[in-house]
């Protein structure tokens, strides 16, 4: 849902959001998963293998759950940013802003003038919303949260420059990611002791900017503790190691 209550106000409110993610290539997914107890519903077009007509499709489904849908967009693909926003994305995340430049173009085309440059043509969001054009327009930047994704330590030396960007609502940590990057290459461990300190510092630095925080959870246990640690939107991945869990534990029960 874009509008009663809005997802930033969510965010604000009733936090953690917690959000199921999802890659697989099919909008029923997203649509089954919206019915369970989610509070929004992420689709991850980085690693995930959805195409673009899938996501566009999913995202009335997910609405017509009453949930906000959010999209993880490709690095760099900030124009499809603008169109999934069309369609009635609650939240956009954007992967690898490592550059100041990524993020302020990120922000371009995610809020309208006079914030950004985002271009009109919103016909999903206003069916959607069912807000009139203008009120739509008076709106919008208001209505979704963008979220810049750091995972390297390029964006964390530019931390407090991204949080400047108007029109970056927060930050969204991608944990294995960074773990690959504070560990010099030299392995993945999303709950390092370098990661859970790195953590703590942009939480810190994030919330005193009055920004969003976000951030990944390979299982639903490690989203507790985000959850714990002040996170105020935490995504469950993925639709399909909840798939394989269920499978193993439905087997695990058949044979004992
Ligand atoms: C990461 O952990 O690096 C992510 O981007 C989550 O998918
Ligand atoms: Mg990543």
């Amino acid at each position: 849902m874009l509008t009663d209550p809005s997802f930033p106000d969510r965010l604000r409110d009733s936090k953690p959001v917690i959000a199921a993610w999802c890659g697989l290539p099919d909008p029923s997914v997203p649509a089954l998963l919206a019915r369970e107890a989610f509070d929004a519903v992420a689709i991850d077009m980085q690693h995930g293998s959805m195409d673009f007509a899938a996501t566009i499709q999913s995202i009335p489904l997910i609405a017509a759950a009453g949930k906000p849908a959010l999209v993880r967009v490709p690095v760099g693909d900030f124009a499809s940013a603008s169109r999934f926003l069309d369609a009635g994305v609650s939240g956009v995340i954007a992967p690898m802003i490592n550059t100041i430049e990524d993020a302020r173009r990120f922000a371009a085309f995610m809020k309208f003038p006079p914030i950004g440059e985002r271009s009109w043509g919103a016909y999903g969001a206003m069916s959607l919303s069912g807000l009139s054009p203008d009120d739509y327009f008076k709106k919008a930047n208001g209505l979704t949260a963008s979220f810049a994704m750091v995972e390297t330590r390029e964006a964390l030396s530019i931390l407090d420059d991204i949080l400047g960007v108007s029109g970056v609502d927060g930050v969204f940590i991608g944990p294995a990611d960074l773990s690959i990057a504070l560990s010099g290459g030299k392995g993945v461990d999303p709950a390092s002791a370098e990661v859970e300190k790195a953590l703590d510092d942009v939480l810190r630095r994030v919330k005193a900017a009055g920004k969003f925080t976000g951030i990944y959870a390979p299982s639903g246990a490690r989203a507790g503790e985000l959850a714990r640690k002040g996170f105020d939107l935490v995504c469950i991945g993925s639709d399909s190691s909840m798939l394989r869990a269920g499978a193993q534990a439905s087997l695990g029960a058949a044979r004992g």
